[in-house]
């Protein structure tokens, strides 16, 4: 244990060294890169963070003695434990290190994680140091903590993520990273109706997109093709309603049980689950379900096509919204977060007399189990309880353009889905093997170089909450596939959402992206090796 007597000089000559950085600003980021080659190690972070500097000689060794100390005020402590017990969790598999976590000790860990930072690096900000002597990750909540520690893995060398023991060094480049989130809300959605995904195959998928320090995660929980969690005062919803999927396969849904363990993951990997029931159309599953809910009392068979728009709840019947209350009452109970989507999208079988009735009350159901409003953005047609978010899924078109507005300037925030960039069901050419072309082709560069606060012409930037990658799957069956469309286009959509404007820059993205490629093959990503990314 001798090793753990530290030289107090080591501490005031990094003092000394983040003086002189802070001292030559100019100098340290003027430096031609050819006229400094870069190290191997260089870390490529996707998102860019919106401060980094590289301290030269500093590089850092996780060693076999190594410890991680954390700092926390105690009613933090358990969360703060618990972001250091997942990082060491995986970096014993991968280096064999023991790693203990203790509680910090000035001078004595080598990796220190503090969630005693200032308020200032508000609720998802941290500060991370890398210097010979420690890896410090300093935040203000156990959140900014887990975005702080999400950054160390993508500094680590990529074998740090594998699943079995590799071997080092396990050397990370010396630096210093302020970073905090440009929006607040940044999604990937996942439709668990056209084709039902297992619990294990949706902790696998927030495996993936925590990694790109995502913190919602929007399940699309009914469509025509299948009702996919259970509520208990409607048992035909899942028991039949729930039974197959798209081209006729067996379906399935989440008990409660199994809600409980996705809302629980997701938390863990600090995102926030969003149900979507989708309404008044897109709800073949439950008309079948349940012959009451439709208008003329006949209930249709189960649809396991690709179509959209033909099915409706009927907007003049009472049972309409006794079933939503029963509904959205058991979903709030399940989903912790604070928003429910009401879907709202492609009601094209809901005549707009009956749409303009159906949202406000079907809101208000929303609002009655104290959660926010969310929907696509057809609901900013009519009156919105405060609070709101709308989804633009819009494709450049002028409608769908003037319905952001029409949320905007109703007080509701929006969120950014654009469909000719945000959609990961869209092919990325046309050799894709699956997946629709609806919107156009999405390629890489498509997907990553727009705008969210620009995107919407008058759109007022503070209304825009931030920015969400849907993936639709109609013709995505498997993990594979959806990951196959996700990567590389979803980490695009994630530094939208998270970098700053300025640091937009497909030609310094795509470079970061094709470091990316080891890091999803010791994970085992399926990614799509876009023929334009230079993959490392
Ligand atoms: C449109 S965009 C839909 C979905 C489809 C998707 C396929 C929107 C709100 N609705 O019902 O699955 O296109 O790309």
């Amino acid at each position: 244990m001798t090793r753990l007597a530290r030289p107090s000089r080591r501490v005031s000559l990094a003092g000394l060294l983040t003086a002189a950085l802070l001292a030559t600003p100019l100098i340290a980021t003027t430096t031609p890169a050819a006229a400094q080659p870069q190290a191997a190690s260089t870390p490529a972070l996707i998102p860019k963070p919106v401060s980094q500097q590289a301290l030269d000689g500093q590089d850092f060794t996780l060693k076999p003695w190594s410890i991680v100390g954390v700092a926390s005020s105690a009613k933090e402590s358990r969360a703060a434990r618990k972001v250091a017990d997942q990082l060491t969790a995986q970096l014993r598999r991968s280096t064999g290190y023991p790693l203990p976590v203790i509680p910090l000790v000035p001078g004595v860990a080598d990796v220190k994680l503090s969630t005693n930072g200032p308020a200032s690096l508000g609720a998802e900000g941290y500060q991370l140091r890398v210097d010979r002597s420690a890896v410090s990750v300093t935040a203000a909540t156990p959140e900014g903590l887990y975005r702080g520690v999400t950054t160390l893995r993508q500094l680590l060398p990529a074998k740090a993520d594998a699943a079995r023991r590799q071997t080092g060094p396990w050397r990370v480049a010396g630096t210093t990273i302020a970073d905090s989130p440009r929006y607040g809300y940044r999604g990937a959605m996942l439709d668990v109706s056209r084709h039902f995904f297992s619990v294990t195959e949706v902790k696998r998928y927030i495996d993936l997109i925590s990694l790109y320090k995502l913190n919602k995660l929007h399940l699309h929980l009914s469509d025509d093709q299948g009702w996919r969690i259970q509520v208990d005062s409607w048992p035909r919803l899942t028991t039949y309603g729930g039974s197959l999927e798209v081209n006729g396969t067996p379906g399935g849904s989440y008990t409660k049980a199994d809600f409980a363990e996705i809302v629980r993951y997701a938390a863990d990997h600090y995102l926030t689950v969003i149900p979507e029931i989708d309404t008044p159309g897109h709800t073949n599953a439950a008309l079948a379900s349940y012959a009451d809910l439709n208008c003329d009392g006949v209930a249709p068979p189960l649809y396991t096509g690709t179509d959209v728009g033909f099915s409706s709840l009927c907007v003049g019947k009472d049972i309409t919204y006794s079933f939503l209350d029963d509904v959205f009452r058991e979903v709030a109970q399940q989903a912790p977060g604070d928003v429910i989507h009401l879907g709202g999208d492609e009601a094209h079988s809901t005549p707009h007399s009956d749409y303009l009735t159906f949202v406000p009350k079907a809101a208000a159901l929303v609002t009655k189990q104290h959660k926010r409003v969310m929907g696509w953005q057809e609901i900013a047609e009519t009156p919105l309880p405060a609070g709101s978010i709308a989804q633009y899924w819009g494709t450049d078109d002028a409608r769908s353009q003037e319905l952001a507005r029409k949320a905007a300037a109703q007080g509701a925030q929006v969120v950014m889905s654009p469909a000719n960039r945000a959609y990961l069901d869209m092919k990325y050419d046309d050799s894709t093997p699956y997946g629709q072309d609806w919107a156009g082709l999405v390629d890489v560069k498509t997907a990553y170089d727009w705008n969210p606060s620009t995107l919407v012409p008058d759109l007022p930037e503070s209304a825009v909450a931030g920015v969400e990658a849907p993936i639709w799957t109609e013709t995505l069956d498997d993990l594979d596939k959806l990951e196959y469309m996700a990567f590389p286009r979803l980490p695009g959509v994630a530094e939208l959402g998270w970098s700053q404007a300025s640091a937009l820059d497909w030609t310094a993205y795509k470079d970061r992206l094709g470091a990316q490629g080891s890091r999803w093959d010791i994970l085992s990503v399926n990614f799509y090796r876009a023929p334009e990314i230079n993959w490392r």
